[in-house]
């Protein structure tokens, strides 16, 4: 038996497989199955899947976004927690359209909850749909959400080594952002360290610098989230 993590950019090898004498098993085919059919059914909406451990600052980041492209963007979040509604009160107070997954106990997000939450949240007219996963670098890797892309948050408190200890979460990632930038000058964290190691597990990782409490690098990622709100809307027009 082993556990096959190559290509990691073909959705279907994000999650693993178990080869046994005469068959291989996809452990996760029926998550990526409703992955693919929340893709069908959002064609047009620019979906992200936002994944950390817990207090990197995914909710304070994307309340910050709502403020800074709330106007020209129409903005809506699925988040997840084991317990309490109180990031999702935290979105809309600052304007988001936002539902809560309570998904009790349970340390991700699996792709048949998105579906379910579907039901429950109007996206009539949204252009970006941020999924803010569970807090934890470990499950939320394996499951496909039926994201466009998926951003991962590495805070400069949670120190450098962990793109190595947590390669999954990396190597399926499209951009690393390492967040809470203000608190460099205090903690012993090195972005140039980060980085390499993030690049040596997935080549393709995009990097940027970031802090809400200061602002550096929000511009630069909402010029990121526009250009990728923009592509998502050419390929639904040409299909
Ligand atoms: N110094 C600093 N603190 C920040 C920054 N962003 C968020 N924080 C703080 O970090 C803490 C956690 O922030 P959250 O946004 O709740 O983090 P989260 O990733 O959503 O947390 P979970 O949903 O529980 O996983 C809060 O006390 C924030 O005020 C930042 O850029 N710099
Ligand atoms: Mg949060």
């Amino acid at each position: 038996m082993s556990t096959n993590t190559q290509n990691p950019k073909s959705l279907g090898n994000r999650v693993g497989s178990v080869q046994c004498d005469n068959t291989t098993l996809h452990l996760l085919k029926a998550n990526d199955y409703v992955a693919n059919a929340i893709r069908e059914r959002l064609k047009d909406v620019c979906i992200i899947n936002v994944c950390s451990s817990p207090g990197s600052g995914k909710t304070t980041l994307l309340q910050e976004i709502g403020k800074r492209l709330g106007k020209e963007l129409n903005i809506s979040v699925l988040v997840g927690d084991p317990e309490t509604e109180r990031d999702a009160v935290r979105m809309r107070e600052v304007g988001i359209n936002a539902l809560q997954i309570v998904t009790g106990g349970m340390c991700h997000i699996e792709a048949q909850m998105i579906l379910q939450a579907l039901d429950h949240i109007n996206l009539d007219g949204t252009d970006l749909l941020f999924i803010e996963n569970v807090g934890n670098l470990l499950c939320p890797s394996a499951f496909d959400l039926g994201e466009d892309y998926r951003v991962t948050l590495i805070a400069t408190t949670e120190g450098d080594d962990k793109p190595k200890k947590y390669p999954r979460m990396f190597l399926t990632s499209e951009l690393m952002l390492v967040s809470k930038s203000d608190l460099l000058p205090y903690v012993p964290f090195s972005i140039e360290a980060v980085t390499k190691d993030a690049r040596e597990v997935n080549p393709n990782l995009e990097v940027q610098t970031i802090s809400t409490l200061n602002g550096e690098g929000i511009d630069e990622w909402c010029q990121w989230l526009k250009e990728k709100v923009q592509l998502k809307k050419e390929a639904a027009q040409q299909k």
